[in-house]
């Protein structure tokens, strides 16, 4: 096989999953469900920063939530999330490094028909594909954590590119992580994305947790504006 064909069905693969996922988003904003993508390395905070993101929103709405957990393994988190009271889903990827629409379909699936105002995906933890692949969710944002270092933004661009938001993780860490350069950081990941929104939060102290809530809210809100749905 000569490279251009591999070339051919590696984009046939991606523009059949971007299709999958337009559809699927524009279901989900008919029924009024605001979807989150939640990427990160292992260990970056994901499980912890929704959990906390998920009492903020309490505090505010009293809207249905629900997760679906993705792991290549266990349903450690997704254990986690339903002892906290919110309806979880296990992504089991068998190994596979990202989610991808047919995965995310069929989790969804196994909702049996419930509806909510947010859904949140915690993607695999991994800072290289998932950037690929289009779960067909509303925003898309990415964790970093203070002791995983600042210059991971140099390291894996396409991650950075591709989100709405980046969520500084863990900054309780930062007095104890000087090389942590939060300037930089900003700096570097601004020039890969002019748009980029970015909260410094920590799930142990509750710091910014409140800033990404009012943020989510306000995105659900502009989801519903273009329905014509009232809140
Ligand atoms: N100090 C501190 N530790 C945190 C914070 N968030 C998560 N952790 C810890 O980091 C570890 C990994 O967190 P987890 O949520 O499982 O990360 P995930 O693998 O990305 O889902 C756990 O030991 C958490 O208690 C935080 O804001 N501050
Ligand atoms: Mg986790």
């Amino acid at each position: 096989m000569d490279d251009s064909r591999i070339i051919e069905v590696k984009r046939d693969i991606f523009d059949r999953n971007d299709r999958t996922a337009d559809r699927f988003r524009r279901a989900r904003r008919e029924e009024g469900a605001f979807l989150l993508d939640i990427m990160g390395s292992p260990g970056a905070g994901k499980t912890t920063f929704l959990l906390a993101l998920m009492a903020a929103l309490k505090r505010r709405t009293d809207g249905p939530m629900g997760v679906i957990e993705a792991d290549l393994e266990s349903d450690v988190d997704a254990l986690k999330i339903k002892a906290a009271g919110i309806p979880s889903v296990e992504l089991n990827t068998k190994g596979v490094c990202h989610v991808e629409m047919g995965m995310m379909q069929k989790a969804f699936a196994a909702f049996g028909g419930r509806k909510f105002d947010y859904l949140f995906l915690e993607n695999i933890g991994n800072l290289v594909c998932p950037a690929d692949f289009d779960t067909g969710c509303h925003r898309r944002v990415m964790l970093l954590s203070v002791p995983e270092g600042w210059d991971k933004v140099c390291k894996y661009p396409p991650m950075f590119a591709v989100v709405d938001a980046l969520i500084v993780t863990k900054c309780d860490y930062l007095p104890l992580n000087e090389d942590f350069d939060m300037d930089a950081l900003k700096e570097h990941a601004r020039i890969l994305n002019p748009g980029l929104e970015i909260f410094v939060t920590s799930a142990r102290t509750g710091e910014g947790m409140d800033a990404v809530a009012e943020w989510l809210i306000k995105c659900r809100n502009q989801m519903l504006s273009q329905t014509g749905r009232e809140n």
